[in-house]
C-alpha cells in the first residue's frame, strides 16, 4: 500500500484520507490532502480502502475547491496566518482507555490535526508536545518551560500560540504566562477541556477551533482562555488570563471571568466575533521578555475557617510569601469576644510577627467582589500590622501567582515599600468592580 492514496476508518470513527508514506513503529504515516503527514496506529485502524488515483484526484480538487472558497472569503487578507499548538496534557489531550474506563492523558502533537483539521482552514498549523500531565501536577519550572516555549514559536514567526492544558489549574498557568511574557505583542490562548478529545460530547472542537478563529480575527495580544460559554455548542467565552477561574468540576462553561466582563464571545460556525471588554493595558513593547518564576521560592495559600488556629499561620514562618484567603472583605478571626475566642488573640500576634518577616497579602474567599479592610476594625487591625491586598480585586488563585511572581522578580523591601501587589501590571486588577457577575447572554 505504501506509495498509493487510500481512505481509513478509525476505531474512533475518523475519517483519514491520503497517500500512505510509509510503516513506522507500527503506525502508518499518510499524507493528507493539505500536505501536513500524520501517523494512524495500524491497530485503530477499523477499515482501509485504497482509492484509484482517479477517486483520488477527485478528493484533491475537492480539497483545492474548499480551500479557495476559504481563501476567497478572507480575501485581501493573508490566506493562511501561523498557529502554534504547544500541548501540556489534560483531558482535552487524553483520550478514555475503554479497557479501563478512565481517562489517561496520551497525545502525540500530531493527534490534533488528525482529530480537528478544519483547523487547517484557519491557519497553518505547528504543533509541539511540552507534556502529557494532568494540570494538578504543575509546578513553576512549567510555566517557565511553557513561556520559554511560546517566546520561541513567536520568534519563528507564530501569529499566535494556542496552549492546551488541564482545565484544573488551567487559571493559575494563565496568570502565571500573563506575569512572565513582558512585552507580549501577539495572542495567547490557552484551551482545555471537560470531555476527553476522543468523546462525542467533547468541548474540545469549539474551544480549538474558536481560539484560533480568534487569534487570527480579533488580532488581540495578551494571554487569554477559551473555553465553552454555556453548556451548549455555540459561543466560546474569551477571558482575561489573569481574571479567569474554573468554577465548576464538570460543566463545560466552569470557566468565569471573575470581576470583571469577559473580553469576547467566538462563534466560528457563524464566523461572528463579540467584543465585550478589548483589554486596556495589551499596549507592548513588541520586545517579548520571559519574567521567570523562582521555582525555589516557597509561597503558601491559606484559606481561613472558624476556628483557625496560630499553629497553622506559623507553620509557613519559614516560607517566603503568603496569601491568605480571609473572609467577606478581608477578615480573619483576631478578636478575642468572650473566653471561647482567646486563640484568636494567638491568631492575631502569629500574624504580626509573620508579616514583619515576608509579604503576607489578604484575598477574598468570597471569590467575586474587592477586599475593604477599611469598613470594619478587625480589618484595621490588619492593616496595621502590614497586611498587603487591601482594595485588590484578584481571585486569590491570581493573588497566589502574582506574590510569587513578584517575589520571583523584586525584592520583598521593594514589594512591600512599593505595594507593588496592588500595581496594575497584566489586568489582574480593576478599578471598578463589575457588579453583574458575569452572566453573559450570548
Ligand atoms: N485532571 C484534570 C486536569 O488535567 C483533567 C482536565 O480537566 O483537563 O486539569
Amino acid at each position: 500500500m505504501i506509495g498509493k492514496r487510500a481512505e481509513f476508518l478509525l476505531t474512533d470513527g475518523a475519517k483519514i484520507s491520503g497517500r500512505v508514506m510509509n510503516i513506522q513503529d507500527n503506525a502508518l504515516i499518510i499524507k493528507l490532502l493539505n500536505g501536513y503527514n500524520v501517523g494512524v496506529l495500524i491497530d485503530e485502524i477499523k477499515e482501509a480502502k485504497e482509492l484509484d488515483e482517479e477517486e483520488s484526484r477527485d478528493n484533491r480538487k475537492e480539497y483545492e475547491k474548499s480551500l479557495r472558497h476559504e481563501e476567497h472569503k478572507n480575501s485581501g487578507e493573508k490566506l493562511k496566518i501561523q498557529i502554534s499548538i504547544i500541548h501540556t496534557g489534560g483531558t482535552i489531550a487524553s483520550k478514555v482507555d475503554y479497557k479501563t474506563g478512565a481517562v489517561i492523558a496520551r497525545f502525540k502533537p500530531e493527534d490534533i490535526l488528525k482529530m480537528f483539521p478544519e483547523l487547517n482552514n484557519i491557519a497553518n498549523i505547528n504543533s509541539r508536545l511540552i507534556g502529557n500531565m494532568l494540570s494538578e501536577n504543575m509546578r513553576a519550572e512549567h510555566y517557565n518551560l511553557i513561556a520559554e516555549a511560546v517566546k520561541e514559536e513567536i520568534e519563528n514567526g507564530s501569529d499566535g500560540v494556542i496552549i492546551t492544558h488541564g482545565t484544573d489549574t488551567l487559571h493559575y498557568t494563565s496568570s502565571a504566562l500573563s506575569f512572565i511574557l513582558e512585552g507580549l505583542n501577539k495572542p495567547v490562548v490557552l484551551v482545555g477541556a471537560q470531555r476527553s478529545s476522543d468523546r462525542a460530547s467533547s468541548d474540545a472542537y469549539l474551544n480549538l477551533i474558536n481560539a484560533a478563529y480568534f487569534i487570527k480575527r480579533a488580532k488581540m495580544p495578551g494571554v487569554y482562555v477559551c473555553m465553552h460559554n454555556s453548556i451548549n455548542d455555540d459561543d466560546s467565552v474569551i477571558i482575561l488570563g489573569t481574571k479567569a477561574r474554573k468554577m465548576h468540576t464538570s460543566r463545560r462553561d466552569a470557566f468565569k471571568s471573575i470581576n470583571t466582563k469577559p473580553v469576547a464571545l467566538v462563534n466560528y460556525k457563524e464566523k461572528k466575533i463579540k467584543v465585550i471588554n478589548k483589554p486596556t493595558n495589551t499596549k507592548s513593547s513588541g520586545k517579548l521578555t520571559l519574567r521567570r518564576f523562582n521555582p525555589k521560592l516557597k509561597v503558601g495559600l491559606l484559606k481561613s475557617f472558624p476556628g483557625i488556629n496560630h499553629e497553622l499561620i506559623d507553620f509557613f514562618k519559614d516560607y517566603d510569601g503568603l496569601v491568605i484567603e480571609g473572609t467577606g472583605l478581608g477578615h480573619l478571626p483576631i478578636v478575642e469576644n468572650d473566653k471561647f475566642t482567646e486563640e484568636n488573640s494567638r491568631v492575631f500576634e502569629s500574624l504580626k510577627k509573620l508579616s514583619r518577616k515576608m509579604p503576607v497579602v489578604m484575598s477574598s474567599q468570597t471569590i467575586y467582589g474587592r477586599i475593604n479592610m477599611n469598613v470594619y476594625s478587625p480589618g484595621r487591625m490588619l492593616l496595621s500590622i502590614g497586611i498587603l491586598g487591601n482594595f485588590s480585586d484578584m481571585t486569590p488563585e491570581t493573588t497566589f501567582i502574582k506574590l510569587w511572581w513578584l517575589l520571583s522578580n523584586y525584592n520583598t523591601d521593594k514589594i512591600r515599600r512599593k505595594n507593588l501587589i496592588m500595581k496594575n501590571f497584566r489586568g489582574e486588577l480593576t478599578d471598578k468592580s463589575d457588579e453583574s457577575f458575569n452572566i453573559i447572554e450570548s
